[in-house]
């Protein structure tokens, strides 16, 4: 039997979304929308694996859902809703937690780099997240996964755990093996400061990255301040390799202006960074700047997101009981 194609994705809300979150996944997230059946998930349970403020998670949570609607998902088109209010993912998490080996889970670099040089002291929430994505993503029976290029490796774990399921219940592509899709021509924004780091909420300086309610002057201002190199912009790709934050200015250029990397440098080559700069501040102001205004606008209506929010809910839960209930049958539960 095959499964029907259906997308789920999420996105965590610990504030400051920004350029990584919506060229790496939103962007995608909106593109699939007209293609196939879509749920896309507020995932609150994975941000509580690191401490959040509960008045600041409560906001995050609207503001996130907010971020989706005015970066172009409709609500009466694709599954809108928050992970915690479908209890089924974490019913699921732990069933799959029963499947997934610990060699599995301590190959994964994300827990490495989050947990950092104290592992010990590392929630188990934090840990065993990988599992709770897969559960996000096999609840649905998803077949296709939109995510920034970090998240290929859980997405690797979420196909073997499924695999797993299905050999050892004997159950042939119960569940499906879900596929990543990741962005080709920027499958990874770097940070403004280090050309080698993820741009990330996480990260101290904010002028690290350019968040989708950035102000016009701070946007020119970041990007002001980014770091570049001394060399003027080249004339080919070869001549990037190790100028890491060059190619991530190129490229987010290229990206917003729907242009390859060879014709962004052709129109910029021999040019000193300050005129590149200008022109790629322009880009951001015209992409990212409607983007803030609509979140902000959707903040003022909270009453609107919670409803968008429970019509969700109420859809998600029919799927997720549906598979739920056959998934509890298959493994011998009563
Ligand atoms: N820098 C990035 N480039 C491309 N895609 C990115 N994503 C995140 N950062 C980048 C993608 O955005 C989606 C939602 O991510 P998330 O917020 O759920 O988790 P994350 O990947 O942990 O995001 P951050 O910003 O790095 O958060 P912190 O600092 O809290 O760890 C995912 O599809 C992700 O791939």
């Amino acid at each position: 039997m095959k499964n029907k194609n259906l997308t789920f994705s999420g996105v965590q809300p610990t504030g400051n979304l920004h350029l990584g979150n919506y060229l790496g996944a939103l962007k995608n997230f909106v593109d699939l929308q007209n293609k196939m059946e879509c749920i896309y998930c507020v995932v609150d349970l994975h941000a509580i694996t690191v401490y959040q403020k509960p008045s600041e998670l409560k906001e995050n949570i609207l503001e996130t859902t907010a971020a989706f609607l005015a970066s172009g998902l409709d609500e009466n088109k694709s599954i809108i809703f928050n992970q915690s209010s479908v209890s089924g993912h974490a019913e699921l998490a732990w069933i799959l937690n029963c499947i997934c080996r610990v060699g599995w889970l301590n190959r994964m670099t994300q827990f490495k780099d989050k947990a950092g040089k104290d592992k010990e002291k590392a929630s188990v929430g934090l840990y065993i997240y990988p599992n709770l994505m897969a559960a996000d993503i096999l609840l649905y029976k998803a077949t296709h996964v939109p995510v920034g290029e970090d998240q290929k490796q859980h997405l690797e774990l979420s196909r073997d755990i499924a695999q797993k399921f299905n050999r050892d219940f004997q159950v042939e592509n119960f569940f499906p093996l879900p596929e990543p899709i990741i962005q080709k021509n920027i499958s990874r924004v770097m940070s403004l400061r280090d050309g080698l780091k993820k741009m990330s909420k996480s990260e101290e300086s904010d002028f690290a990255r350019i968040n989708l309610r950035d102000s016009k002057d701070l946007i020119m201002q970041k990007i002001k301040k980014a770091k570049t190199d001394s060399l003027p912009i080249p004339e080919k790709k070869k001549d990037l390799i190790n100028r890491p934050e060059a190619l991530n200015l190129l490229n987010i250029y290229s990206d917003l202006t729907k242009k390859s990397l060879d014709v962004t440098l052709n129109e910029f080559q021999g040019k000193d960074f300050s005129v590149f700069k200008k022109k790629l501040s322009e880009a951001l102001i015209e992409i990212v700047c409607p983007v803030g205004e609509k979140i902000e606008k959707l903040m003022k209506d909270k009453t609107f997101l919670q409803k968008v929010l429970q019509k969700g809910t109420e859809n998600a839960y029919k799927i997720a009981e549906e598979n739920l209930k056959k998934t509890r049958e298959i493994i011998g539960l009563l």
